[in-house]
């Protein structure tokens, strides 16, 4: 009770979300849905230590997402965690390991994947097209506990995060601290290479 509860809190978010970023994608926006939406699947996948961002397959009609690969303390991640596809992309479950499933969490209001409700073995495989554009979420529903959960973004849907394709403003920051670490160890060259006198510049003058 308390877990449908929850589910229906969570799709709640997941539906708002959506709207803020197809709102904000109309006018060209990028700021302000952004951080609902990050917030919202950050929650879904917040406990899930493969979760390194929304890996972008776009540009793929194929792809494979493995169930039960090493993670979570054991075999209890779906690898990627999170995958970014075009709509009409077919996705390929393939199972890994043993005694998983793919249970749906969330999904856009006129999708319909079923996911996999049976517990599967190692070399089990189901694939679905997604086909309608949104957020989708989903478990193992042994594991779920352990963090085995994940989601698939078709189309444009911003869901902010890391990878999702964007621009990385904190990438960008440790980038800028790389480069003026680095100009800041090459200044005594340069400043040696642009005076030729070769005596030491602190006894000058
Ligand atoms: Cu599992």
């Amino acid at each position: 009770m308390t877990d449908s509860d929850s589910a229906v809190t969570r799709r709640r978010v997941l539906q708002g979300s959506a709207g803020a970023g197809a709102a904000a994608a109309g006018i060209g926006g990028f700021a302000a849905g952004g951080a609902a939406q990050s917030a919202s699947i950050d929650d879904w996948l917040g406990d899930v230590s493969n979760y390194d961002g929304v890996r972008d397959e776009t540009g793929s009609s194929e792809v494979t997402v493995d169930v039960g690969v090493d993670a979570n303390g054991g075999a209890y991640g779906f690898g990627p965690a999170a995958v970014r596809v075009d709509p009409g992309t077919t996705v390929t479950f393939e199972w890994v390991s043993n005694t998983h499933n793919v249970a749906v969490e969330s999904q856009p209001d006129s999708a319909d994947w079923g996911g996999v409700e049976e517990i599967n073995n190692e070399g089990y495989t189901d694939s679905h097209t997604f086909e309608t554009a949104g957020v989708y979420t989903y478990f193992c529903s042994p594991h779920r506990a352990m963090g085995m959960k994940g989601a698939v973004v078709v189309g444009d849907a911003d869901v902010g995060g890391a990878a999702s394709g964007g621009i990385d403003w904190g990438n960008l920051g440790v980038l800028g601290a790389g480069f003026a670490l680095g100009i800041g160890l090459l200044m005594p060259f340069v400043r040696r290479a642009l005076d030729p006198s070769p005596h030491n510049p602190n006894t000058h003058e």
